[in-house]
């Protein structure tokens, strides 16, 4: 049996894993709890994933029946991901885990963990991002990481950049313990989030969470896209403050993982797509992606920006006249409210012409 784990531990550190930990496979009795808490007062929003069904997402033994182990994986994207560093015109930031598609790797690394226990006549599956399984839970009671209040699963050395990733198995193998270890008296995270979305008794209103708003459809609510920054896709800012990381964050190379957003905004949609394939883009409808540049842009946009945004006031999706008049607004200065007046003489969605409306009463007071 000894043989075998040192075989896993092989496998998992030759193919790139940081970190692996063995745990049973019994209900997460007490993350359903949360999960339904969430649920009811409405700080899960709209997320699925995972909260389509807590039941099954708690209890890995409803899928697979055979379940004896968890198998957990962690592999860090640090510091290839590299650090987006200050503010550029005209450029967004993607976070870091999804500047590649890292889980390509974790997924690689995995399957060889996968193979070995098949090899010995084992069950085994893979399991990553899955609505099955709550990835950080597993990974806690594994010993693979610790709670931090950021609701992230940090481990040592590596901090909150990790992805992590399961092998459910039917093997009857050794289990390890869980890291005694806690933030202490750290609650770094908690104001250096933009949106107030955590809370000291390390919970998230997903709700307020820019993360959660990159990946969902419609419209983004005002205050989170005036906390929304130059981001395209997620937010790395809890991850940022949390000190676990910053020596692993320190060995990034600067400058990387920045977005051309006029370029992102003129490409047609199948192009757009296929740049950001590994991004969770809502319906897998594009327009998702340009409504985040649009935003963006509104926070790094320079004079060259603002002819961009004009021309999407005049493009057919309501959803995306709606965040271009708020980010020439929020930008402000006079070409901006010009090319507003322009627009509202010809706009037909009420809800679209009152945003305008809001964007020429902002853009006059702007910058100019
Ligand atoms: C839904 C989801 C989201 C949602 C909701 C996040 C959330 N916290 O629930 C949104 C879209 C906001 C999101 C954002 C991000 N996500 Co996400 N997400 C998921 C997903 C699909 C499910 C998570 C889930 O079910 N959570 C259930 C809830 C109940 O868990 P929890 O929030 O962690 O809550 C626990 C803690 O609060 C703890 N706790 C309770 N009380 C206390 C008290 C104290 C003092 C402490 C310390 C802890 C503690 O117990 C709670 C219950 O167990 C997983 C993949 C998966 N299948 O698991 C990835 C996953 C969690 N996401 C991941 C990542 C990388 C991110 C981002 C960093 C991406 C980014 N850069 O934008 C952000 C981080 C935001 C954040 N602070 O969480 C990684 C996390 C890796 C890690 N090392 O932790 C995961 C595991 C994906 C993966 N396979 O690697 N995500
Ligand atoms: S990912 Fe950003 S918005 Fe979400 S909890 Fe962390 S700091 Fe706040
Ligand atoms: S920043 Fe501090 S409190 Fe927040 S998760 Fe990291 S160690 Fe814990």
């Amino acid at each position: 049996m000894h043989d075998i784990v040192a075989q896993l531990q092989q496998t998992a550190s030759m193919n790139g894993l940081v970190r692996l930990g063995i745990c049973d496979a019994e209900p997460f009795a007490d993350v359903r709890v949360e999960m339904n808490r969430r649920k009811a007062g409405g700080e899960a929003g709209r997320l699925r994933f995972t909260y389509t069904d807590p039941e099954v997402a708690t209890d890995i033994r409803r899928t697979f029946p055979w379940a004896n182990r968890l198998v957990v994986g962690a592999i860090t994207y640090l510091p290839a991901a590299g650090n987006p560093g200050p503010l550029r015109a005209n450029y967004g930031r993607v976070a870091r885990f999804a500047t590649l598609d890292h889980y390509q790797a974790l997924r690689g690394a995995l399957e060889s963990v996968r193979d070995v226990l098949r090899v010995a006549g084992n069950q085994a599956e893979v399991l990553i991002d899955d609505s099955r399984l709550v990835d950080r839970a597993a990974a806690v009671r594994a010993g693979a990481a610790w709670w931090g209040k950021s609701t992230m699963a940090l481990t040592p050395r590596y901090g909150p950049w990790t992805l992590l990733g399961s092998v459910v198995t039917d093997a009857e193998l050794p289990v390890t313990s869980p890291m005694r270890r806690d933030c202490g008296t750290c609650v770094a995270c908690i104001p250096a989030c933009p949106t107030g979305a955590l809370d000291q008794e390390g919970t998230i209103d997903a709700t307020l969470c820019i993360s959660y708003w990159a990946q969902m459809p419609g419209v983004i609510p005002v205050s989170i896209r005036e906390a929304w920054g130059d981001r395209l896709y997620g937010c790395d800012d809890c991850l940022d403050a949390c000190p676990p990381g910053w020596r692993w964050l320190a060995r990034a190379p600067f400058g990387a993982g920045r977005v051309d957003l006029l370029e992102a905004l003129a490409i047609p949609d199948d192009d757009l797509l296929n740049a950001y394939a590994h991004f969770y883009t809502p319906r897998n409808d594009p327009a998702y992606l340009r409504r985040n540049a649009l935003v963006a842009l509104g926070h790094s946009g320079s004079p060259e920006a603002i002819p961009v945004l004009a021309g999407y006031l005049a493009v057919n999706r309501a959803m995306l006249r709606l965040h271009a008049a708020w980010a020439l607004g929020w930008m402000g200065g006079a070409e901006a409210e010009a090319a507003l007046e322009r627009a509202v003489l010809s706009e037909a969605d009420p809800t679209v012409r009152s945003e305008i409306q809001v964007a020429i009463q902002a853009s006059a007071g702007g910058p100019g």
